[in-house]
């Protein structure tokens, strides 16, 4: 009796202890942990006070509560977002970051670099939302955050600093250069390697998206 009720004690507790919390930019509202397997984490529309974001070398900055999962970025540049189809195209969800996997539980911080995602309408001076879609095992999982992009702001330097995984969005722009080159350095090499895990990711993840 008294090992069970530490059993359940435990499982309850991981329930309390688990999801993720967008730090950076700021999410649509407060974390709402109860709502995080809804669209945008039960904030169905976009906010007036957006964060201006930089067109290019962004950030996200998020924390983890789970030691292995899966995270990607939807994209919408609709001007108020209220539902998983305004973050589609004809060709699928717009990706602003494409699903990767991490191990790992706190702060994590990866680039996001909107000029070259090829959506439609990204430029200076648009409004956006972006859509963090995360995965640690229990479900997937959504916080939204509401964007004017601008090409003359960079991300703010306290959260450059909390990085400590990522020490430069300059360097995640020229790994990525290089695995679109005939490059056969050792970087390229495990650019590719990582590009095929990457699919398998992708797959993976399309299908907990909701279908459009
Ligand atoms: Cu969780």
């Amino acid at each position: 009796m008294y090992l069970s009720s530490i059993a359940l004690a435990a499982v309850l507790f991981t329930g309390v202890q688990a999801h993720f919390q967008l730090q950076y930019p700021i999410p649509r509202g407060p974390f709402v942990e109860d709502s995080e397997p809804t669209f945008c984490d039960g904030y169905n529309d976009a906010v007036s006070n957006r964060t201006v974001f930089p067109l290019s070398n962004g950030i996200i900055n998020m924390n983890s509560e789970h030691p292995l999962w899966t995270a990607g970025v939807i994209v919408s540049t609709f001007q108020d977002p209220n539902n998983f189809s305004d973050f589609n195209s004809s060709s699928g969800y717009q990706m602003g970051v494409q699903f990767f996997q991490q191990s790992g539980e706190g702060l994590y911080c990866f680039p996001i670099d909107l000029a070259t995602s090829n959506i439609s309408g990204i430029e200076d001076g648009a409004n956006v939302t972006i859509q963090i879609v995360f995965d640690g095992g229990d479900g997937t999982l959504y916080q939204c955050a509401d964007l004017t992009l601008s090409a003359n702001t960079t991300v703010p330097a306290d959260t450059t600093s909390s990085c400590t995984n990522v020490t430069s969005t300059s360097t995640s722009t020229a790994t990525a250069t290089a695995a679109s080159s005939t490059s056969t350095n050792s970087a390229g090499k495990e650019v590719q390697v990582a590009s095929g895990f990457i699919v398998g990711v992708v797959t993976m993840m399309m299908a907990l998206l909701p279908a459009l």
